[in-house]
C-alpha cells in the first residue's frame, strides 16, 4: 500500500514553518513566499536532475548572455507545474492571500531591457519544447538599479534583489572553476536556476557564475598583520560580479565590464569541455558535434579566443585543429544597428588583463588578413574588417569572422545588417546570414499575466493547446463575427483596466479613469525610441484643449514606463519633462477629467505584467530603421492592444500578420528617410507643422520647470540647432504631423465604434502566434543549432 499524497497545504505548511520558525498562520507574507518557493523546488528537484543527465550526453546548445531579465519565478513555476488553483487554495487554507504572497518576490532584474528579457523568454521556450539548451551568465549581486522619482527627476538606488536569500538559485559548491586574470585569480562558483517548462517534466538550467576569492582568507596576510590588505584583495574579487552595467545601447569601455565578460565565458567553456571529456572521451575533435554556443550580442564574444586558448594551451591541440572546432561552435546574434553600441576594447586593457588571450586575438588577426588576401579583398577592406585595428579590438568583427551563423532579430533588421551594418561580411559569407524574428513566451505574457483572456481562449478553442501552440488561435479569428465574444473581450479588457487603476493607485497614488483609453509606451528611455515625440503630442493636445477650446476630446490616460541610463543626460531630461507634463495636466481641473499622464516608477518585468493586459494602445514609434525588433510590441498584440507605430523592427511583420487595417501605422519608411533627410529642415517643421511651435516653446518659455538644470533647453535645441550633431537626428519633427493625425484618428475611432475596435483587437490576438518565442526557438533549433527535443519521461 502506498501512503496517500499529503495535501499541498500540509507540505507548504511544513516549508513555511521551516523558513519562518512560526506557525504558517503567524508567518509573514515574505516567509510564506520562501516556504512556497522551497515547496516548488522540492517538487522539481528530481526531474531537474534527470534532465541535466539526459542533456549531458546529447548534442547541446549553450546560450551565452551577459543579461537574463528573469522577473519573478514563483508564479511562473506554479503556472508551469499547473498548480495555480491548488497553490492558491493551500495558501488560503493556511490563512494567507496568494496574490499578496506573490507580491513579496523581488524581480530578478539581471538585464537592462529587450536583449535580457529575450534571453529569459528563450529559456522558457527551450524548456517547454524539451530542447537541450543551457543558459550561462553572471550572478550579479545588484540587478538593474531601482528607479525613484524625486521632483520628477530619476534617481537610482541599488537593487539588492537576493540579499535575504533566493530559493530559486542553487549553489553548486562542488563544481567551481578557476578563472585566471594576469592580475588576479578568481574562483567561479556556479549558481543554477531551474527553468520549468509548460506541460513537460523537463527542467532546463540557467547557470549564473559568482566570483569568489580562491581561498576564504589569505591567512598569511592575516598572520603578518596585513589584515586590511587581505580584506581589500577579497573585495576586489567580489567586485567582479557586484553590479549589472546599466547602459543599454551605449558602449562604455569599463575594465570591470570586460572582466565580467571574460569571467563568465571562461568558466562556462571550462564546464562544457569537462562535460564533453566525461561523456565522449579525450578526443576533442568532436567537440562541435556535441556543442554549439549562441552569442547574445557581442558581450560574450571573448569566448571565441578563450576557447582557442583552452584548446591550444590546456588541451594541446594545434592551431588549425582548434580553429576548425571554434568555427563550427559559435553562432552570433546582432541586436542593434546603433553605432554607439559596438563594443571595441582598447588593446591595452586586454594586454593588462589577459595577455595570452590578447596574443591569440593578434594571431587570429594575422591569419584573418592572410585569409582575406587569398579571397582577393583589397587592403582597405581588410584593414576595415580586421579584428585588431587602431589600438582597439573589434568584438563584432571577431564574431563575424569565427561564427558559422550570423543573425538579425527581425526581417527588416536582418536586411539592414546585410546591406549596411555588416555589409562587408555579407559580401564575403552570405551563407552565414539568416533572420530569426524575436518572440515572447505566451506563458508569462498571456496565460500568467492575463488569466481572464486566457480562460476565454481556452474555453473557445476547447483546450489549452494554444499555450504551447499559439497558431491554434488562428482558428478563432472568425469569431469576430460573434458579437457575444466581442462583448466578452471588451469586458475582459475593462476588468483588466480596473485592476490596473487599482494597482497604480496602491503603488504610487495615481488616480486614473478606467473608462479612458490606456495609451502605453513602456521600454528603455532612448532618443531613437522617441518618447519625446509622445510627450510633445500630449503637450500639444493639452494646449489644443486649453487654448483652442477643442471639445469632444476622447478621454485618455497616457502611461509611461522607462529607465534611463544613469549617465544619459538627455534621456533623464525626457523623464523629467514627462513628469512635468504630468504635473501640468493632472492638476488642471479643466483638463484632468479628459487627460491623465502616469509615469510608472521603477518599470520592470512585474509592472509590465500589470500594464500590458490593461493596454488599449501600444506605442511603437521609433525612427524607422533604428529599433532592431522590439518585443513589447508582441506582448501588447497578444493581449489585444493595437499597435500605433512606424514600419520599424518587428512592427513590419505584425502589420503583415494582421493587415494594415488592424493597426495604426504612420511615419517615414526606412527607404524614404535618406531622401527626406537630405532636404529636411527641422526649423521649418517647427514653424509650420500644426501645434509644434506652441508645444516646443513650452520647454523654454517658463511654462515647464526643469529646476534650472537647463535640461529642457537642451532638449529643445537638440531638435532645432545643428551643433556637434545635426538637429533632430531621429526625425521627430519630420514625423510629427503624421503621428498627430494618426493618433487623433485612433482615439476617435476607439469611441466611435467599440465593436469594430474589439474586432481589431481580436485579430491581433489570433494572429500573434508568429511572435511566440516557441516559433523563434523552433527556428533556431532546426536551422542553426541542429538539436533535437530530449524529453526525460
Ligand atoms: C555595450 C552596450 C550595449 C548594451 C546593450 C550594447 C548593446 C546592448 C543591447 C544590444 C541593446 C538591446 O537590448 N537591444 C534590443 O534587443 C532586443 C532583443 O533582440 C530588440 O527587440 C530591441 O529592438 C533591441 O533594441
Amino acid at each position: 500500500m502506498t501512503d496517500p499524497v499529503p495535501a499541498l497545504s500540509a507540505t507548504v505548511g511544513g516549508h513555511v514553518r521551516a523558513a519562518a520558525g512560526t506557525s504558517p498562520q503567524n508567518a509573514t507574507e515574505r516567509k510564506f513566499w520562501f516556504g512556497l518557493s522551497h515547496n516548488v523546488m522540492e517538487k522539481i528537484a528530481d526531474n531537474w536532475e534527470a534532465t541535466s543527465k539526459a542533456y549531458a550526453g546529447v548534442r547541446q546548445q549553450h546560450y551565452f548572455s551577459a543579461e537574463f531579465l528573469m522577473g519573478r519565478a514563483l508564479l511562473n513555476n506554479v503556472t508551469n507545474l499547473d498548480m495555480v488553483d491548488e497553490a492558491s487554495a493551500a495558501v488560503a487554507e493556511l490563512g494567507h492571500n496568494f496574490t499578496d504572497v506573490l507580491e513579496e518576490e523581488h524581480d530578478a532584474a539581471l538585464g537592462n531591457g529587450g536583449l535580457g528579457r529575450l534571453a529569459a523568454c528563450f529559456l522558457d521556450s527551450c524548456a517547454t519544447q524539451d530542447l537541450p539548451v543551457t543558459g550561462y551568465g553572471i550572478l550579479y549581486r545588484y540587478g538593474l538599479f531601482k528607479q525613484t522619482f524625486e521632483d520628477g527627476f530619476q534617481n537610482e538606488q541599488p537593487d539588492a534583489w537576493k540579499e535575504d536569500g533566493y530559493p530559486f538559485c542553487i549553489r553548486r559548491e562542488d563544481q567551481p572553476r578557476i578563472v585566471n586574470f594576469d592580475d588576479m585569480i578568481v574562483r567561479a562558483v556556479p549558481y543554477d536556476m531551474p527553468i520549468t517548462g509548460y506541460g513537460t517534466k523537463n527542467v532546463g538550467t540557467l547557470r549564473l557564475w559568482k566570483a569568489e576569492p580562491l581561498e576564504e582568507f589569505d591567512y598569511d596576510a592575516f598572520n603578518s598583520q596585513r589584515f586590511t590588505d587581505a580584506i581589500v584583495e577579497r573585495e576586489r574579487v567580489m567586485d567582479l560580479c557586484r553590479v549589472l552595467y546599466p547602459n543599454d545601447t551605449t558602449y562604455d569601455g569599463k575594465v570591470l565590464r570586460v572582466r565580467q565578460q571574460y569571467f563568465f565565458v571562461s568558466a562556462s567553456l571550462q564546464a562544457m569541455i569537462e562535460n564533453y571529456l566525461t561523456e565522449h572521451g579525450d578526443d576533442l575533435s568532436g567537440f562541435s558535434d556535441f556543442n554549439s554556443i549562441q552569442l547574445n550580442d557581442t558581450h560574450p564574444v571573448l569566448a571565441i579566443p578563450e576557447l582557442m586558448r583552452l584548446l591550444l594551451d590546456e588541451h594541446k591541440l594545434g592551431w588549425e585543429e582548434a580553429w576548425d572546432i571554434v568555427t563550427k561552435t559559435f553562432a552570433y546574434t546582432n541586436h542593434t544597428v546603433l553605432a554607439e553600441a559596438l563594443e571595441q576594447w582598447n588593446t591595452s586593457i586586454f594586454q593588462q588583463l589577459f595577455g595570452r588571450v590578447y596574443e591569440i586575438i593578434v594571431e587570429i588577426d594575422r591569419r584573418f588578413r592572410l585569409d582575406m588576401q587569398a579571397e582577393g579583398l583589397n587592403e582597405g577592406q581588410i584593414s576595415y574588417l580586421a579584428p585588431v585595428q587602431n589600438g582597439t579590438v573589434h568584438m563584432a568583427w571577431i564574431a563575424c569572422y569565427a561564427a558559422y551563423s550570423i543573425n538579425g532579430v527581425a526581417a527588416l533588421h536582418t536586411e539592414i545588417i546585410k546591406a549596411d551594418t555588416l555589409s562587408d561580411w555579407y559580401g564575403i559569407w552570405p551563407e552565414k546570414f539568416n533572420n530569426k524574428t524575436n518572440g515572447v513566451t505566451p506563458r508569462r505574457w498571456l496565460k500568467m499575466c492575463n488569466p481572464r483572456l486566457s480562460d476565454l481562449l481556452t474555453r473557445l478553442s476547447g483546450s489549452d493547446a494554444w499555450v504551447t501552440d499559439m497558431d491554434e488561435l488562428k482558428k478563432l479569428r472568425p469569431l469576430t463575427k460573434d458579437k457575444a465574444v466581442m462583448d466578452e473581450l471588451m469586458e475582459i479588457k475593462s476588468a483588466n483596466k480596473a485592476d490596473f487603476a487599482e494597482w497604480i493607485f496602491n503603488h504610487q497614488g495615481s488616480e486614473i479613469d478606467p473608462n479612458s483609453i490606456y495609451d502605453v509606451q513602456i521600454k528603455r528611455l532612448h532618443e531613437y525610441k522617441r518618447q519625446l515625440m509622445n510627450a510633445i503630442y500630449i503637450l500639444d493636445l493639452y494646449y489644443r484643449i486649453k487654448e483652442d477650446g477643442l471639445t469632444d476630446v476622447p478621454p485618455r490616460t497616457f502611461i509611461f514606463g522607462a529607465k534611463a541610463a544613469p549617465g544619459y543626460f538627455r534621456a533623464k531630461a525626457i523623464i523629467k519633462l514627462i513628469n512635468e507634463i504630468g504635473e501640468l495636466v493632472n492638476n488642471d481641473p479643466e483638463v484632468n477629467s479628459i487627460l491623465r499622464v502616469v509615469f510608472v516608477e521603477n518599470y520592470n518585468v512585474s509592472p509590465a505584467e500589470q500594464i500590458i493586459p490593461a493596454a488599449d494602445v501600444s506605442e511603437q514609434i521609433s525612427t524607422a530603421g533604428k529599433e532592431a525588433s522590439g518585443t513589447s510590441n508582441m506582448k501588447f498584440m497578444m493581449n489585444g492592444a493595437l499597435t500605433l507605430g512606424t514600419l520599424d523592427g518587428a512592427n513590419v511583420e505584425i502589420v503583415d500578420s494582421v493587415g494594415e487595417e488592424n493597426a495604426y501605422i504612420f511615419g517615414a519608411k526606412v527607404e524614404e528617410l535618406p531622401e527626406l533627410r537630405a532636404s529636411y529642415n527641422p526649423r521649418e517643421a517647427y514653424e509650420t507643422v500644426p501645434g509644434l511651435k506652441r508645444a516646443l516653446d513650452a520647454l523654454v518659455n517658463g511654462q515647464l520647470n526643469d529646476n534650472h538644470t537647463g535640461m529642457f533647453h537642451n532638449l529643445f535645441s537638440s531638435l532645432l540647432d545643428s551643433g556637434s550633431e545635426i538637429a533632430d537626428v531621429y526625425y521627430l519633427l519630420g514625423d510629427f504631423a503624421d503621428f498627430r493625425e494618426t493618433r487623433d484618428r485612433m482615439a476617435t475611432e476607439y469611441y466611435a465604434d467599440p465593436q469594430h475596435w474589439a474586432r481589431m483587437c481580436w485579430i491581433n490576438i489570433c494572429e500573434s502566434g508568429r511572435f511566440s518565442s516557441d516559433r523563434t526557438i523552433n527556428d533556431y533549433a532546426t536551422e542553426v543549432w541542429k538539436i533535437d527535443p530530449t524529453p526525460i519521461a
